[in-house]
């Protein structure tokens, strides 16, 4: 049994436990020393062995980026060190525009490239949800359209390219078709879940933590399932810095009369007038007000 210390990766965590993945491959149920769970999944660790079958959490590793929610009280975090997030939404349930926008900027602030994905396409209300993410698309982000269960090959072939070597969040509401994704693109999704449940020795299921998946048997590719949520706070965004993160709002920074400028009723405002002309959409400049509002208030005691 050796005590030096090795590199791992944290493929899942439930309060003080976690489960290591050490180089190999191999996983195994780690805890953190003291009272001390400030990991998450997709942090990579340095840890020793403390038995056969267990180890400890001694270092965490600096992180590339986190992507995180933050309401009046609490911090809750996604996960770590990721490359790509993707926010799957669908024809139905309609999913919020508030929500959806949340998603962007919290992935904006953090660096994490984004992608859109409406799913369900092969229902009827499909029209009305392109349109609704119309705006997104002018902006320049990624939207793209699938049928996961109805044209599921044609759902590889579109996904394979964007996954290759990346490290993907998967976000969005339930019903929208997570499972499916993550059914349709880990042949031993199952698999993966059964040894990790049985490692942290909980019946607890996907749904309620969150959980990395390989891809391939190389380990170069990895989805993140996480669980649903019901408020995602930004207060870790300053309220003058919130258009700074919307790709809409972004040309027409630094053109208004006051330099800080809230964009809500000032004379003069550049993104007043985007918003008149069409260039900003009612919908996202009405989620940019209540946000501003939100984040420029004292916490409620
Ligand atoms: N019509 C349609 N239904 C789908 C599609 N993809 C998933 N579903 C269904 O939507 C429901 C919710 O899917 P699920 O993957 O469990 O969503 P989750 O809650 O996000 O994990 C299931 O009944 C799926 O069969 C699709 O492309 N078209
Ligand atoms: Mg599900
Ligand atoms: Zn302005």
């Amino acid at each position: 049994m050796s005590k030096a210390q090795q590199t791992g990766l944290v493929v899942r965590g439930h309060g003080r436990h976690y489960l290591v993945e050490d180089e190999q491959g191999e996983r195994l149920h780690c805890l953190t020393r003291g009272k001390k769970s400030d990991c998450v999944v997709g942090d990579r660790v340095r840890w020793v062995r403390s038995s056969d079958h267990e180890g400890v959490i001694e270092a965490l590793e600096p992180r590339r980026n986190l992507l995180f929610r933050q309401d009046e009280w609490k911090t809750k975090s996604f996960a770590a060190n990721l490359d790509r997030l993707l926010i799957l939404v669908a024809v139905e349930p309609q999913f919020s525009e508030s929500q959806l926008t949340r998603a962007l900027i919290a992935a904006a602030s953090a660096g994490i490239a984004t992608h859109i994905i409406l799913n369900k396409t092969d229902l009827p209300g499909a029209d009305t949800a392109r349109e609704r993410l119309a705006p997104y698309k002018a902006m320049g982000q990624d939207v793209l359209e699938l049928s996961l269960k109805g044209e599921a090959e044609q759902a590889r072939t579109v996904l394979a390219p964007l996954l290759q070597g990346h490290a993907t969040l998967v976000l969005g509401p339930s019903g929208t078709g997570k499972s499916t994704l993550i059914n349709l693109l880990v042949p031993d999704a199952q698999a993966q879940v059964g040894e990790i449940s049985q490692a942290l020795n909980s019946g607890r299921h996907t749904t309620t933590t969150t959980q990395w998946y390989w891809l391939d048997a190389q380990r170069h590719s990895a989805l993140i399932d996480s669980p649903g949520f019901q408020e995602f706070g930004l207060r870790q965004i300053p309220a003058p810095e919130l258009a700074g993160w919307m790709a809409d709002f972004k040309p027409f920074l630094g053109q208004c009369r006051f330099h800080n400028c809230s964009h809500r009723h000032e004379p003069g405002c550049a993104v007043q007038q985007a918003l008149q002309a069409g260039q900003i959409s009612p919908s996202r400049y009405r989620i940019y007000d209540e946000l501003w509002q939100e984040l420029s208030s004292p916490p409620r005691w």
